[in-house]
């Protein structure tokens, strides 16, 4: 089968690093109440898991759909309560990858911290341990591998707002259907390849 296209900008189209689980710790801290330092294990005791089948969709014109667990982040922020004057979440992969999104977007587009999908814990590659999604706007505001998320006041461009995309509204054109095997946009497909190959 064609390989699915995934890629991580900041590791460049190599592999990303196997996070160690035991030694992981999830991060929410900046404008909250209580800001927390997770383990995993810790992170799935505080927040109800919940399942849902559902599509994302790639600026470049592609979408994926598939059954993702993990934590809706509403039930988090409802644990650690953000101030009501910060209205953006800033999220940071382990990696450096970064975004920064307002916090009533996230909510509406029912943003969920993933750890699975298709019932398997998530690959180094699909963003383990932990990926952010969010489903109302493309997906480069969906950061894997997330590290750290913050409460801020402040906007600032994320990592793919630098490189040009500014608006994050999912058009109505087609977007190709990944897990059915239908073909992704030539400028996604350039862009992998000049990455797997620098
Ligand atoms: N850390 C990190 N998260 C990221 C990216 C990235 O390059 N690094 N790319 C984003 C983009 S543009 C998309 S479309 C999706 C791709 O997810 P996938 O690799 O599971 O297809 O991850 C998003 N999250
Ligand atoms: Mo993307």
């Amino acid at each position: 089968m064609r390989k699915i296209p995934t890629f991580f900008w900041e590791y460049e189209g190599h592999t990303p690093p196997e996070i160690n689980k035991d030694t992981y710790r999830f991060h929410i801290k900046g404008a909250v109440q209580k800001p927390l330092v997770l383990s995993l294990d810790q992170l799935d005791a505080l927040l109800p898991s919940v399942e849902v089948k559902r599509r994302f969709y790639c600026v470049n014109g592609w979408s994926l759909e598939s059954i993702w667990r993990g934590y809706q982040l509403s039930d988090l922020l409802e644990v650690v309560q953000p101030d009501t004057t910060s209205t953006y979440l800033r999220t940071t992969s382990c990696g450096g990858y970064e975004d920064t999104t307002k916090i009533s977007d996230l909510l509406q587009g029912e943003a969920l911290l993933v750890t699975h999908m298709n019932g398997e814990p998530l690959t180094p590659e699909r963003g383990s341990p932990i990926r952010l999604i969010i489903f109302n706007m493309y997906q480069f505001k969906g950061v894997k591998q997330v590290n750290v998320i913050e409460v801020v006041q402040d906007y600032r461009p994320g990592t793919w707002q630098k490189v040009g995309y500014q608006d994050a509204t999912i058009q109505p054109d087609p977007h190709f259907a990944i897990e059915r095997n239908e073909e992704i946009m030539p400028e996604e497909k350039i862009l992998i390849e000049s990455l797997n190959h620098s």
